[in-house]
């Protein structure tokens, strides 16, 4: 019964005009197109070494690997995987296999080996570019499955002194990039695979374009007037790891695409950020709310001149109006906003337009206007009805940006990509008189920790096969600094005495830090649809409720 013309929609729009974008481009093509504009200025700044690369030595570099990845026998249509911190060769390993329409996998370097492997395996990677201290990780012969050995079933290149077996990153960078294929690449071609948990089940591999990232950067940096304004002496910070899309998408190449230099920061550390924020002038922040917080309510700011800072871009969770206000004290000179993403939204569905050349005004708590040659609807989740102004339902969003699909998984692709392109977010919000975008639930399984994801399903899965486990099911609980953090129901089996720590230890042991469980509550039963689904509204009632349960 839910209406399937175009007509009966109300679909939202950019208040920015639509601009022509060139999606018939690859990516990276697409991304140095204005490279002669801004060759000898800083493209790549590393946080811990200083070491500067301007974009033509970016360019060189990346297609240097291109060749190198070549010689080692990687093709167009090949996946390359990186288990990487934030570092230079990210970028050229990524432009790089773009560059011989090869895909590249982002994976954690945090992960645990079966995290590792589930994607290595999913995602039929050849090639692992990491840094020495994961490669025991490769090693780990319990969770590799097909027992394969890194450096003799597949090549394993570090950054860094290679181990035994392993190869080290001059094998690409140190190749002649006169020696690079010359490949033809349809902007249908893939050229990044992140994975993403999406609105349900366990991780997926995404399949994003090099039309839809393109499409995406347009989006934010081009035009005339583009939506999230970046300066050739921009000085971006990527301290957001870069194998999540925020990072990848929203700093890297839109910085790529606009000539701003980003500086590159392994990992978060409040002393470090704050001199080299002093020491390079950055001017645009982009972080997720803990980040916010920290950088709020940290003494040691006070201190430090945060006065060359002028955009603070938020995203990947809910940023509260309290915490944007105590940020604004900080960096009162700055316009703070927000941009609303998902993985598979290819990544970008909404940005703050106060971010435009020609700012617009815009209110705290908003996460922006959809982006332009886009269309957004908020439907009513269980008529599929689409919803006027001030009437929280499901986002959805159509445009050229949007992924291609989830890979070797058509169900879970029309599942949440509907026969007329629109994508349903998972997520509950309304538009506004002045179309700025509110998100105020989410009707999707997914928990996000400090911005991460963490799937309930592969927590639950975990669960039950502990022999003790009979039954399990995983919510989020709100916490202040983290946003959200997994908590689990469990039913044991029969009459063992299992207790709240082996339940946890039994979990840590096995996932990356942000998927550990904060509680478990043992319970007689899970709570089930008639079609056996988990009624995770009910336990997520039941938990902001009750003290005990
Ligand atoms: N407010 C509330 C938000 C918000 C939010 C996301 O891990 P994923 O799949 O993807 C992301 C991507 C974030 C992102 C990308 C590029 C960008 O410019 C930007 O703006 C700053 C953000 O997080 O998780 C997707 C889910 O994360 C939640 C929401 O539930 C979404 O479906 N989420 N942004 N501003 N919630």
């Amino acid at each position: 019964n839910a209406p399937s013309s175009d007509e009966t929609d109300h679909v939202f729009r950019s208040k920015l005009p639509d601009i022509p974008i060139s999606n018939h481009l690859p990516l990276h093509t697409y991304c140095f197109e204005n490279l002669s504009d801004f060759s000898d200025r800083p493209c790549l700044i590393s946080g811990s070494t200083g070491k500067t690369y301007s974009f033509a030595e970016t360019h060189l570099v990346s297609r240097k690997v291109a060749a190198g990845l070549s010689n080692l026998g990687i093709k167009k249509g090949d996946v390359i995987m990186t288990l990487l911190q934030n570092c230079p060769e990210f970028i050229f390993s990524f432009v790089g296999a773009s560059m011989i329409g090869a895909v590249t996998t982002t994976a954690n370097p945090f992960y645990t080996p079966s995290e590792i492997f589930k994607q290595f395996s999913a995602s039929r990677a050849k090639l692992i570019i990491t840094q020495s201290q994961y490669v025991t990780k490769l090693r780990d012969s319990d969770c590799c499955e097909n027992s394969k050995n890194p450096g003799e079933d597949f090549v394993v290149i570090t950054i860094d002194d290679p181990p035994e077996n392993c190869l080290h990153f001059t094998v690409l960078a140190e190749a002649n990039e006169s020696e690079m294929p010359a490949v033809s690449i349809h902007p249908d071609d893939p050229v990044a695979l992140p994975f993403s948990s999406g609105t349900t089940g366990l991780p997926k591999g995404v399949i994003l374009t090099h039309k839809s990232l393109v499409t995406s950067v347009a989006q934010q940096v081009d035009g005339e007037n583009p939506n999230l304004y970046l300066k050739q002496d921009d000085v971006v910070l990527c301290v957001l790891p870069l194998f999540h899309i925020f990072s990848l998408n929203s700093v890297l190449l839109c910085s790529l695409r606009a000539g701003s230099a980003v500086l590159l920061m392994q990992k978060f550390e409040m002393g470090s950020l704050l001199e080299l924020i002093k020491k390079h002038n950055i001017s645009v922040a982009a972080v997720v709310p803990p980040l916010v917080l920290a950088l709020a309510k940290n003494p040691m700011v006070a201190n430090f001149d945060l006065s060359s800072i002028r955009i603070v871009l938020s995203g990947a969770a809910p940023l509260g109006k309290e915490l944007e206000e105590a940020l604004r004290n900080r960096v009162p000179q700055a316009v703070l906003g927000q941009g609303y993403g998902m993985t598979e939204a290819g990544p970008v569905l909404s940005m703050c337009l106060a971010f435009s050349k020609q700012p617009l005004p815009t209110k705290s708590g908003s996460c922006g206007t959809v982006v332009r040659n886009a269309e957004l609807k908020v439907i009513d989740p269980d008529t599929g009805r689409s919803l006027g102004r001030n009437q929280p339902g499901e986002i959805c969003i159509r445009g050229s940006q949007i992924m291609k699909g989830y890979l070797n998984d058509a169900e879970a692709t029309a599942n949440i990509i509907d026969v007329e392109g629109w994508l349903h977010t998972g997520d509950i919000g309304y538009v506004d008189d002045d179309d700025e975008i509110f998100i105020v639930d989410r009707v999707k399984e997914i928990i996000k920790f400090k911005g991460f994801q963490v799937p309930p399903a592969e927590l639950e899965a975990l669960l039950v096969s502990h022999p003790s486990i009979a039954d399990a099911a995983v919510v989020p609980q709100k916490d202040d600094v983290a946003g959200e953090v997994p908590v689990a129901f469990v039913v044991r089996s029969n009459d063992v005495d299992l207790n709240e720590e082996a339940v946890k230890d039994y979990v840590a042991k096995q996932v990356v830090f942000y998927k550990k469980l904060h509680k478990v509550f043992f319970v007689h039963s899970i709570p089930k649809s008639a079609a056996g689904k988990i009624l995770r509204k009910d336990l997520r009632a039941k938990l902001a409720t009750a003290t005990t349960i």
